[in-house]
């Protein structure tokens, strides 16, 4: 993606996770913006969008954070709100082992007090450690924590896995995490 899009996109999760009062945005109960209206409400912004802008975006996202719907009229996205909205997720069986990279200044808090979801709605985890370092990376020298999944699960937990992969749950207690491979290993 062009400096351009990638600015576009940045813009676009924050009117669709976090702000969307930004721009007099409305979203529905499901985290859904009317396409007309988000590109109506952008035409006095720096970043405007048109349909095949939005469309574009949606497309080539390397996370494929967007979701537009089959009829092209609404789009939002899958996760990572601070918004209140409802996922519209099935609760499933996780794997056995999720995995979660985090910084290092943070192990020693997670370790007590657990995994929180902190301004997102839910803690994020993902299915392998290569995706859970990427993750890590962007916030400082990385450590990989493993998420005893199943057993929370059988303890009662509900774990929603999104469209593009990513494993939700409410909060991890530190008892079902372990560390997997910290920073000095790399
Ligand atoms: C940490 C990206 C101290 C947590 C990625 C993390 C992901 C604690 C940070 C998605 C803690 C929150 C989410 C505790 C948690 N004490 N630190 N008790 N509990 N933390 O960005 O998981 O680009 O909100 O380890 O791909 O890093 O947005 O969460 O380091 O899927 O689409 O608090 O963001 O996707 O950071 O990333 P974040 P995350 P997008």
């Amino acid at each position: 993606m062009t400096a351009k899009r990638i600015q576009a996109s940045k813009f676009l999760s924050l009117l669709l996770r976090h702000k969307p009062e930004t721009i007099g945005l409305t979203l529905d109960a499901h985290g859904w913006a009317v396409v007309d209206e988000l590109v109506a409400r952008t035409n006095a912004e720096d970043i405007y969008f048109t349909p095949e802008l939005l469309e574009d975006i949606a497309r080539h996202c390397d996370k494929q954070r967007f979701e537009l719907s089959d009829d092209k009229t609404r789009i939002r996205c899958r996760q990572g709100h601070s918004v209140n909205i409802e996922h519209g997720l099935q609760a499933q069986e996780p794997p056995v082992a999720l995995f979660h990279g985090t910084a290092e200044r943070f192990l020693a808090a997670i370790l007590a007090e657990g995994l929180q979801r902190r301004q997102r709605h839910h803690v994020h985890l993902s299915a392998d450690t290569e995706t859970a370092r990427a993750v890590g990376m962007r916030h400082g020298h990385v450590v990989i924590l493993k998420v005893n999944a199943r057993a929370m699960y059988d303890e009662g937990h509900s774990f929603y896995c999104s469209s593009n992969g990513v494993w939700l749950v409410d909060e991890v207690p530190a008892a079902f995490l372990t560390v997997e491979s910290s920073a000095d290993e790399d």
